[in-house]
């Protein structure tokens, strides 16, 4: 240790710090589409794990939109892996990093196509050894790079090309899958949701995945404009109401126990929520007794949710689906 080194005070350290640029895993520049919830949840995630990280990154609009040849827009080692065999890769590098005497935390970025379908196997395996690998799943609900076709991801009604309304169904006919459970039940140290409307929340989630050893878990709820069909500029509105309304339950698990959830203080109706999309546009046509029942349905799961995770708030809470993040880094309030 030098004179210099034995004169920096835990204060000024602090300082230093704090004077730092906040670290940019992910570059402006890119190209996904505007209000893209993908892009923002992998600028938070990356600002969140720190630059001490690794990351192996599915097929998909993230790997498309971030790295058209010769151009990337990660400040990281990046790895483009396939659909199929992220969590191996994943597992991998963090095996050759361990072997160099380098242990360290990787991640894996996947869609949800990548994650609850086709990576599935791979992901499963990965979690299975106990691979200190974090993967985080951008949950936008279909296979959007490929044009939006449905998913296990898909929610229940939604209008996708492989799922379109008619007179033999009303959008999408199964219930989107519950990831998180399944994952869950590989007996992980650590499994939870998060939403691109609640950046506190989910950068509090990363730093938590970071550091536990093992393989840690999160799906972050990421609305695309395209997909969706609502506007851009209403990424942060729609993805707010579907916890709002109870449709995307913000929670917290811990080796398959629940220990954490985002209180709701005034659910609102699935219409909120659903009237803002394209996708479930049907569900909106006057008179049409089948849309009414399937309101009625999504209502029902939506209710369930709260039921079930507990998720009535008691009164006012900085922390609940009101509260937190009401406000931005420029002090601006998210509409
Ligand atoms: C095995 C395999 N099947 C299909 C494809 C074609 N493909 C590339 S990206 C993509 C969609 C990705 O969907 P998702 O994982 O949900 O990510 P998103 O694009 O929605 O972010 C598909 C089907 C492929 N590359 N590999
Ligand atoms: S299609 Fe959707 S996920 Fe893909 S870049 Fe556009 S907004 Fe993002």
């Amino acid at each position: 240790m030098n004179e210099d080194t034995q004169t920096v005070t835990p204060e000024t350290l602090m300082q230093l710090r704090k004077n730092q640029p906040r670290f940019e895993g992910l570059e402006s520049g890119h190209r996904a589409c505007l209000g893209c919830g993908e892009a923002l949840a992998a600028r938070l995630v990356t600002e969140a794990a720190g630059p001490d990280v690794m990351i192996a990154n599915a097929t998909g609009c993230l790997e498309i939109f971030t790295t058209p040849w010769p151009e990337s827009a990660w400040r990281l080692p990046w790895m483009h892996s396939l659909f199929e065999n992220t969590g191996a890769i994943a597992a991998g590098m963090e095996a050759a990093l361990k072997a160099q005497g380098k242990p360290t935390k990787v991640l894996a970025f996947a869609g949800d196509g990548g994650t609850f379908d086709i990576g599935f196997q791979s992901l499963s395996g990965m979690l299975e050894r106990g691979h200190n690998v974090l993967f985080v799943c951008f949950d936008n609900e279909a296979y959007m790079n490929t044009g939006i076709q449905s998913s296990s991801s898909t929610p229940h009604a939604a209008m996708t090309t492989t799922s379109p309304p008619g007179s033999a169904r009303m959008g999408k006919q199964n219930l989107k899958k519950d990831i998180l459970s399944i994952v869950a039940a590989h007996h992980i140290p650590y499994a939870a949701t998060a939403s691109v409307a609640y950046p506190s929340d989910l950068r509090k989630k990363i730093r938590r995945a970071m550091e536990i050893e093992g393989p840690t878990f999160i799906q972050i709820h990421s609305p695309c404009p395209l997909g969706w069909g609502h506007d851009g500029a209403d990424s942060i509105k729609v993805a707010r109401l579907a916890v709002q309304t109870g449709l995307f339950p913000v929670i917290e698990l811990e080796s398959r126990e629940m220990i954490g959830s985002m209180p709701i203080r005034n659910p609102k109706p699935v219409t909120d929520y659903l009237v803002l999309q394209q996708r479930f546009r049907h569900l909106f046509q006057q008179g049409d007794v089948r849309a009414i029942e399937e309101l009625a349905h999504i209502q029902a799961l939506a209710d369930h949710n709260i039921k079930h995770f507990k998720l009535r708030g008691e009164g006012m809470d900085a922390q609940d689906s009101d509260g937190a993040d009401t406000v931005c880094r420029g002090g601006m309030r998210w509409a």
